[in-house]
């Protein structure tokens, strides 16, 4: 045992009023506000911070950004909403998407304020966005940054306000723990150090649980050496969905899926090229393939009234996407074009100054494209760039909206009473919150929206704890229990490892890298991934749902050989259970909302008649079952 660093793990169990879990946006929105809503009540509550990384470079900001993608400024939050709902193609809960859009300028403000630059217009170079400073725009709602050290920077401000005492950095959490008197409820969050052999026990009164999206649950386009390389970050795993799902809480919306147009093999973000630089896009044959098949969405019987106005997002990949499946492509985005366009009207040091521009705009956000660039001789002034749809990616804060069904605000006339029980941003489990992808049914809200979420549940979780003083938490399952089940893969290892000479070859074990091969294929073949140009049916989802179930089975046999495999090994258990409620949502909803994100073939239309409503759905942990139902939609924002 020693050999491999494994005894008994050191036990840690310490007792917190509220337990932060993730270290990213949403997660350093709440730790900066909770001291505030503290103080204020003259709680003295104990507050922690748990990230499997370390805050400053983790989560899905860790390389920068180089935009903030929801500013409202000038505009009206109430058109936001209409934005974003036209985007999800009319599902989602404007209550949610409002409370975001009303409060996430001040957060853009303190991004400021703590020395994040953002570009201004001319004249007002100097002048704060608070002050009334003009941002550049990209879009309507997004403005420009010089955002590498955006994560850093925002790190900073949530740790000097939480107290770097109060924040553990590299502890994966496993699972949340439900009170033994009341099982509809969190009590407790359980996981491991990826550095020391200790496992961490906190006991808490409530918890955000803000662990991102889920990357890596379908076979990415990315193979061998390229391998580890997506869009969205590789080590959010789903452990918000799958924690939350096996906690009892109700899902919402988890048939959504992110695919977004990407430049092809760095994954590089598109919205600057085509927002800012305007850059047109064309098939192989240099033809604009918008124009030549853009009305083809304009088919009411298959994509209803949505292809009428300003197209989603998944409208304008499904123009691409018919356009590849006719053999028309590669599509290339004409990068040359639209810088010769904006230079028309530059001197020489300012054509200059856009060259770096578009360079910067990677290197602040996604590197590995300009690794591209430059392994591949490109100069985005002279040659085109390709742009792919990428693997599907779970999420609930950029153009997506899978997550979790929580508590809106109770001050906005036309919304639904069921749709708020008490504390905002508290989901159907009492004292487990969530905000940023971790929240359903609400999308774009982005990098500074889901710290604004943050914010949001971090002074309801305050007055949660304050509500439930005198509540001790009573755990359901013993300590053994868990150490047990947290560690079987390293015993799996530890008895059989001697049973070949081959170390990852083993009929009594599966390397959780295999396993992790065997889900995305799975997800990939039936699924809609990108090996079916995204397309599934009813028969094949039949087939992925019994392929799961015993992926499921067989994901007791994961082994780990190191912490680091350990680590490896949970986060593919909670790939799996984000999995499982994709497909099954995909399965209940019979027809395709989302052309160019999937489709269901044998549904292969909009349904406004019987699927416009959300379709929210609970794990049972016992059984391994689902159940789903439809909840209606009300519009709010008119
Ligand atoms: O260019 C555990 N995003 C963009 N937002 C913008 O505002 N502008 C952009 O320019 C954006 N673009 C973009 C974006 C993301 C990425 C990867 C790229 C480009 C390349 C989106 C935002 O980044 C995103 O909306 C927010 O970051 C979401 O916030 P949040 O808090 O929901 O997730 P997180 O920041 O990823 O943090 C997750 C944390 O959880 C930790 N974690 N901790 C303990 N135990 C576990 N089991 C855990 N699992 C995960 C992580 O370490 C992390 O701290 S563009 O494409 O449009
Ligand atoms: P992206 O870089 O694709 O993540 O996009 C950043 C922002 O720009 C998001 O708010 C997108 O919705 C928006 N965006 C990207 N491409 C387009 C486009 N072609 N038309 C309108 N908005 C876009």
């Amino acid at each position: 045992m020693a050999e491999y660093g494994f005894g008994n793990p050191e036990i840690i169990e310490e007792e917190v009023d509220i337990l932060i879990i993730g270290g990213g946006m949403a997660a350093c929105g709440a730790a900066f506000e909770i001291g505030k809503w503290n103080k204020a009540a003259g709680a003295n509550l104990k507050i922690k911070l748990v990230d499997k990384a370390a805050m400053s470079r983790s989560g899905a900001v860790a390389q920068g950004l180089s935009a903030i993608n929801t500013y409202i400024g000038e505009n009206d939050p109430a058109d936001y909403v209409r934005y974003v709902r036209n985007d999800l193609m009319g599902i989602i809960r404007e209550d949610l998407v409002y409370d975001v859009g009303r409060h996430v300028d001040d957060s853009v403000h303190n991004f400021e304020d703590w020395v994040l630059p953002v570009w201004k217009a001319k004249g007002d170079e100097d002048k704060p966005l608070r002050q009334g400073g003009k941002p550049v725009r990209s879009g309507k709602w997004q403005i420009m940054i010089n955002g590498e050290s955006y994560k850093w920077i925002v790190a900073e401000a949530a740790k000097k306000a939480i107290g770097m005492e109060n924040v553990q950095e590299r502890v994966f959490i496993v699972r949340l723990i439900n009170d033994k008197n009341d099982p509809t409820r969190v009590a407790a969050a359980a996981g491991f150090s990826v550095r020391d052999h200790k496992l961490y026990l906190y006991k808490f009164k409530c918890c955000l649980l803000v662990c991102g999206g889920a990357v890596n649950v379908f076979r990415p386009r990315s193979i061998g050496e390229g391998v580890g390389r997506a869009w969205y970050p590789v080590w959010n795993a789903g452990s918000t969905y799958s924690m939350a799902a096996e906690a009892g809480a109700e899902m919402t919306m988890m048939e959504n899926r992110f695919v977004p147009a990407r430049f092809k093999d760095g994954y590089g973000p598109v919205g600057a090229w085509f927002l800012l630089f305007k850059a047109q896009v064309m098939n192989g044959f240099g033809e604009d393939y918008n124009k030549l098949r853009g009305d083809t969405i304009k088919d009411e019987k298959r994509f209803g009234k949505y292809g009428q106005g300003v197209p989603g997002t998944c409208l304008r990949n499904h123009i691409m996407l018919e356009e590849m499946i006719a053999g028309r492509g590669p599509i290339m985005m004409d990068t040359p074009g639209a810088m010769a366009k904006l230079a028309e009207k530059m001197t020489p040091k300012e054509v200059k100054h856009l060259e770096a521009e578009a360079w910067e705009d990677f290197l602040d956000m996604t590197i590995s494209q300009c690794g591209i660039w430059a392994g591949e001789n490109i100069e985005p002034d002279k040659s085109p760039s390709e742009i792919m749809p990428t693997e599907p990616y779970l999420l609930g804060s950029h153009s997506g909206c899978a997550g979790i069904w929580v508590s809106g605000p109770t001050d906005l006339p036309g919304v639904p009473k069921e749709w708020s029980w008490g504390y905002r941003s508290m989901t159907t489990v009492k004292g487990l919150f969530t905000s940023g992808d971790g929240v359903g049914a609400s999308g774009h809200k982005f990098s500074s929206g889901s710290f604004a979420e943050g914010r949001i549940a971090a002074k309801a979780m305050v007055k949660f704890a304050i509500d439930n003083k005198d509540w001790k938490p009573a755990l359901e399952r013993s300590t053994k229990d868990l150490v047990e089940e947290i560690y079987r893969p390293v015993r799996t290892f530890l008895e059989h490892k001697d049973y070949t000479t081959a170390i990852d070859i083993n009929p009594h074990y599966i390397t959780p890298k295999m396993l992790q091969y065997r889900l995305q294929k799975l997800m990939d073949e039936y699924v809609a991934g990108v090996g079916t140009f995204y397309r599934t049916n009813g028969k094949l989802l039949e087939m992925a749902e019994k392929k799961l179930e015993m992926l499921k089975e067989d994901s007791l046999k994961m082994r780990a050989k190191d912490l680091h495999e350990l680590m490896r090994a949970w986060e593919n258990y909670h790939r799996i259970i984000a999995a499982e409620a994709h497909m099954k949502h995909i399965q209940f909803r019979t027809e395709t909302r989302y052309p160019g994100f999937y489709y269901r073939m044998d549904y292969n239309f909009i349904d406004d008649e019987n699927w416009k409503c959300f379709t929210n759905s609970t794990y049972d942990r016992h059984t391994g079952k689902w159940a789903l139902k439809k909840v209606p939609y009300v519009q709010v924002i008119k």
